[in-house]
């Protein structure tokens, strides 16, 4: 990636990782120390895996461009970060994906088994909803906009979001959808948790309901172009690269944008979908650069 806005989304992820990660630490520790020998340790190695960190900069560029100034913030950031890796560590498993390199390292079953991955999975949801909780106490706000605030999360990662979404995309290994069906599979399987990412930022950042459309609308169009990215780049990129079994969606007869469009076409709707998303933030009034530079990187990027 070129020009001015590369710096913009990389000082955006910087801060995020500064706000997040010692806060991650913290909660592998907490766990490790809570559940003790395997399970703890599983849990902990879940949570001590370094992912870019693109949802919890979502988090803050949203929570910065209402006008948001609270570190506390990273509690936010934090609680979604938890039920992404919970989503990594059951997408690995066997009876999903089954992909034994995540993030550059062994993923948790094949560290340790399938039914520890497994709870060890789905204890991370409740965590990350202690840390919701804590944050939102952290920033101040009010019970009532933690209940919001708590379904923002708890919704993408159900039946409408990433739940349902992955149940449609392993039904769909071995056929088309079409790119109807597609879209609704990306839309919620990885669009759901982009979605709440900055909904839950706009929420922290007590924004306006002009404003929490306008950032939703953003999200939505570049919840898809992540995922667009990610079918490019599964397509194209290495396992080093990717810190995961590159070329895996063809494997397993995955129905990508790559399988419908070819790469260059991906790459193109990627593209379209990312303009389409900044146009949302044109004459809203936000301070959303670092926003709109974190939208070209993600489609950008190479990992
Ligand atoms: C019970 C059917 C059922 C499902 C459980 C596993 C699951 C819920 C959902 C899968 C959601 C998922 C893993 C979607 C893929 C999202 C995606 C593109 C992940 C990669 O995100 P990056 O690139 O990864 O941000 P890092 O490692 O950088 O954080």
């Amino acid at each position: 990636m070129t020009g001015p806005a590369a710096g913009d989304a990389e000082r955006l992820l910087e801060e995020a990782r500064g706000l997040t990660d010692p806060r991650l630490a913290r909660l592998a520790e907490a766990v490790a120390a809570e559940h003790g020998d395997v399970l703890g340790a599983a849990l902990a190695y879940a949570l001590r895996s370094e992912g870019k960190r693109v949802r919890p900069a979502l988090v803050l560029g949203a929570y910065q461009a209402v006008g948001g100034l609270n570190p506390a913030i990273g509690g936010v950031g934090a609680a979604v970060e938890v039920v992404h890796t919970y989503s990594l560590v059951h997408d690995d498993l066997p009876c999903m994906d089954d992909d034994d390199q995540r993030r550059g390292r062994p993923t948790t079953h094949v560290v340790y088994d399938v039914p520890t991955a497994t709870r060890a999975g789905w204890l991370l949801v409740s965590v990350a909803v202690e840390t919701l909780a804590e944050a939102v106490e952290d920033l101040g706000l009010t019970p009532g906009i933690l209940g919001q605030m708590a379904g923002v999360l708890l919704e993408a990662g159900g039946a409408r979001g990433m739940v349902g979404g992955q149940w449609l995309d392993l039904e769909a290994e071995g056929r088309s959808p079409g790119l109807t069906g597609l879209r609704a599979i990306h839309a919620a399987k990885t669009g759901a948790l982009i979605r709440a990412a900055c909904g839950l930022g706009a929420l922290a950042g007590r924004a306006s309901a002009e404003q929490i459309m306008v950032l939703d609308r953003f999200a939505s169009d570049l919840g898809l172009a992540f995922q667009v990215a990610d079918d490019v780049l599964d397509a194209t990129a290495t396992s080093v690269q990717l810190g995961k079994t590159a070329g895996r969606d063809a494997a397993l007869a995955k129905s990508t944008y790559v399988a419908e469009l070819g790469v260059d076409g991906a790459r193109r709707e990627a593209e379209a979908l990312m303009e389409r998303a900044v146009a949302h933030l044109d004459g809203s009034g936000l301070a959303a650069a670092p926003l709109r530079a974190l939208a070209h990187y993600i489609v950008a990027r190479r990992s």
